[in-house]
C-alpha cells in the first residue's frame, strides 16, 4: 500500500461538478486532489463512447457559466456531440490548469471517518490512501450501470457491449445487431447503427416518448456576436427558469387556454425542437392527467405520422399512454422513428415477445425463435442517482455504512449531505435537483453553497459540520411531497428507482425547480447553516 497522502479537500469525479469544485477549492488556498476513475476529465462524456453519444441539454448553457471559460470556447452545435465535449474539457483543463491536481485511473472505493481527528481516510481500487478534512462526491448520477440477470448472457460467444463501456475502436458496420433498451443510450445507437448494420434487431419494453431534437449548427461570427451581446444575460438566466434553460413555462396551465392556443403553443415548441415541449410549455403536464393525456395525444399523432407500418407504430407510440408523458425522461431523437420502416431493422416488443435466454448465437424469444447476431448492445442503463454514491463505502460516525442507512429510504438535508457523515458533501446526487433541469444550472448553485461552506468552517474555527436529523427528515419531506404532487409514482422511471428490480421506490430529486432550490440551500447558509451542526 502506498504513503498515505494528506489534502485539505479531496473531490471525487471529473465531471462539470468536479471539475467546478476543483476550480473553486483552489480560489479558498486549499490543498485539493480531484480523484478521477476514468483516464480523462468529462464525467459521462469520458464513460460514454458509444456510437452516436449526444446530449440532449442545449447550447450555450450546457456549458459552465465563467465569462472567462466561454468567451474563448464556441460549441459548433447546439446539441454537441461527445467528442466535443471532449475537447471543451481538454480546453478548460488547459485553461485553469487542471491536471496538476487531478489523480486518473483512481476508483474510490471507500471513504471512512475518524470522528477524533476530523478527517477522512479515503481510498482506492489501486490502494492509494488519502486523507482530507473534506470530501465532495461529484460522482455524477449515471456512474453505475446497470445489466439484468439475462438467463444464460455468459454464453453468447459474439461480443457484448454494455453502453457505458463501450470498447475503443468498435464499430457496428456490418454486423447483425440486436439491442436491449430503448432508453437515452439506446436511442442514440440505434440512429448511428441503422444505417451502417447489416440487421439490427431492437428489443423494447418500453416505448420512448421521444421528442425532436432539430440540431442547429451554429455559426461561429454569430456566436461571436452574440457573446458581445446576450450571452451574459443567458448565463444569469440559466439559474432563473424551473428547469435551467433559457425559456421558462408559460404563465398560464394548459386547462386555462384555449384548445387553438394550446395548440400553437405546442406546435412552435415542436418546431424549435429540444425539449421544450416539455420543460417549458404547460408546467400542469407533469402533474394533471387531463393535460398529460393531451399531451401525449398530440406527441403520437406527429409521431405516428412518420411511421409507416401500422403494427409498428403501434409498438412505438401505442394508442393507449404507456406512462404519463414526461415521466420518465424523454429522449431527443433526430430520425428514430423513420429507423423502423428501413428493411433491415426489426423491432420486438418484448412484453409480448420476452426474452428467454441468451444462447450461444443469439437471443432466443418466448415464440421459440432464435435470433442470431455478431454483437449485442445491452442499453439497460444505470442505477441512477443512489448507485454511483452508494459504489462506494462510506462510514460515517457511527461507522455504518451510508448505503445501509438509505436501504428504507434516502435521507439527506437539501440534496448536499447526510446526518452522521460530517464534512462530505455531494454536487448533483440523491435528493438534489437534478433529472428535470439543466446539469450545469442545478450543479454551480450547489457547488458553490459547498464551496462557501467550507470557507466559513474555516474561517469561524468550525472543524466538521453535519446535517442534522429533524433537517433531514423536513427534507425528505419537501422531496415526496414534490413526487407526490407530479405524476412521478404512475411511471416506472429512474427518477423513483423504479428502473432496478428490488430498489425502494421513493422519490429521489427534488422538483421544485431551480430557482426554488436555491433559495432553499441559500437561506440555509444565510441563517448560519441552519439544520447542520458544527463543531
Ligand atoms: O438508461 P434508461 P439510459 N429487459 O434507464 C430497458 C442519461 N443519459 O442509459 O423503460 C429489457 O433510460 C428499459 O426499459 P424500461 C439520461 O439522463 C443521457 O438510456 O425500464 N429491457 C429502457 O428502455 C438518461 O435518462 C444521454 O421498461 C430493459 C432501457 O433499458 C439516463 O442517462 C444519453 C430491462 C434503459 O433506459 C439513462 O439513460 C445517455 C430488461 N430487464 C444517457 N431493464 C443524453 O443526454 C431495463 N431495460 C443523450
Amino acid at each position: 500500500m502506498s504513503q498515505v497522502q494528506e489534502f485539505d479537500s479531496i473531490v471525487v469525479g471529473g465531471g462539470f461538478s468536479g471539475v467546478h469544485q476543483l476550480i473553486n477549492l483552489r480560489k479558498l488556498g486549499l490543498k485539493v486532489r480531484l480523484l478521477e476513475a476514468g483516464s480523462g476529465l468529462g464525467g459521462v462524456w469520458h464513460w460514454n463512447t458509444y456510437p452516436g453519444a449526444r446530449t440532449r441539454l442545449p447550447n450555450p448553457v450546457y456549458q459552465l457559466s465563467d465569462p472567462d471559460l466561454w468567451k474563448d470556447w464556441t460549441f459548433s452545435e447546439k446539441f454537441a456531440g461527445r467528442e466535443e465535449i471532449q475537447a471543451y474539457y481538454k480546453y478548460v483543463d488547459q485553461k485553469r490548469d487542471l491536471s496538476r491536481d487531478v489523480s486518473y485511473n483512481s476508483n474510490v472505493v471507500s471513504a471512512d471517518w475518524d470522528d477524533a481527528a476530523n478527517r477522512w481516510t479515503v481510498k482506492t481500487e489501486a490502494g492509494d490512501v488519502y486523507r482530507s478534512q473534506w470530501v465532495v462526491l461529484c460522482v455524477g448520477i449515471s456512474a453505475k450501470r446497470y445489466v439484468p440477470p439475462f438467463q444464460g448472457i455468459e454464453s453468447f460467444k459474439g461480443k457484448i457491449h454494455h453502453t457505458f463501456n463501450w470498447p475503443k475502436e468498435y464499430d457496428l458496420e456490418g454486423k447483425k445487431v440486436g439491442i436491449i433498451g430503448t432508453g437515452a443510450s439506446g436511442v442514440q445507437v440505434i440512429q448511428e447503427c441503422a444505417p451502417v448494420a447489416e440487421s439490427l434487431t431492437v428489443f423494447q419494453r418500453t416505448p420512448n416518448l421521444a421528442l425532436p431534437m432539430r440540431q442547429v449548427k451554429l455559426d461561429p461570427k454569430d456566436e461571436e456576436k452574440k457573446k458581445k451581446t446576450l450571452r451574459q444575460y443567458e448565463f444569469s438566466r440559466m439559474f432563473q427558469t424551473s428547469s435551467g434553460y433559457l425559456k421558462e413555462v408559460e404563465p398560464k396551465l394548459a386547462h386555462e387556454v384555449t384548445a387553438e392556443e394550446r395548440r400553437l403553443v405546442w406546435e412552435d415548441s415542436w418546431d424549435k425542437g429540444g425539449l421544450l415541449f416539455w420543460t417549458s410549455t404547460y408546467a400542469d403536464i407533469l402533474f394533471n392527467d387531463a393535460t398529460n393525456d393531451l399531451a401525449y395525444d398530440f406527441w403520437k399523432e406527429k409521431v405516428r405520422e412518420r411511421i409507416i407500418d401500422p403494427e409498428v407504430a403501434e409498438i412505438l407510440a401505442p394508442t393507449t399512454k404507456p406512462h404519463p408523458f414526461g415521466l420518465k425522461r424523454p429522449s431527443l431523437e433526430q430520425n428514430y422513428f423513420e429507423v423502423f420502416n428501413q428493411p433491415n431493422v426489426k423491432l420486438i416488443d418484448i412484453n409480448k415477445n420476452s426474452i428467454s435466454e441468451f444462447t450461444s448465437d443469439g437471443i432466443k424469444t418466448s415464440d421459440g425463435t432464435e435470433h442470431k447476431f455478431d454483437v449485442i448492445v445491452v442499453a439497460t442503463g444505470f442505477d441512477m442517482i443512489t448507485g454511483s454514491v452508494n459504489a462506494i463505502d462510506i462510514r460515517g460516525q457511527d461507522d455504518i455504512l451510508l448505503k445501509d442507512k438509505w436501504v428504507n429510504g434516502v435521507r439527506t438535508h437539501l440534496g448536499l449531505g447526510s446526518a452522521g457523515y460530517p464534512n462530505l458533501f455531494w454536487v448533483f446526487g440523491p435528493q438534489h435537483v437534478l433529472g428535470l433541469s439543466n446539469a450545469p444550472s442545478s450543479i454551480e448553485p450547489a457547488s458553490n453553497w459547498v464551496v462557501d461552506c467550507i470557507k466559513y468552517c474555516r474561517e469561524n474555527g468550525v472543524q466538521s459540520i453535519t446535517a442534522t436529523n429533524e433537517a433531514q427528515e423536513a427534507w425528505n419531506e419537501q422531496v415526496q411531497t414534490y413526487g407526490n404532487m407530479a405524476l412521478f409514482h404512475k411511471a416506472d422511471s429512474w427518477y423513483i428507482g423504479a428502473n432496478i428490480p428490488g430498489k425502494k421506490r421513493e422519490m429521489l430529486q427534488y422538483a421544485g425547480g431551480i430557482p426554488t432550490y436555491v433559495k432553499a440551500i441559500n437561506d440555509s447558509a444565510q441563517n448560519g447553516y441552519s439544520g447542520w451542526v458544527m463543531k
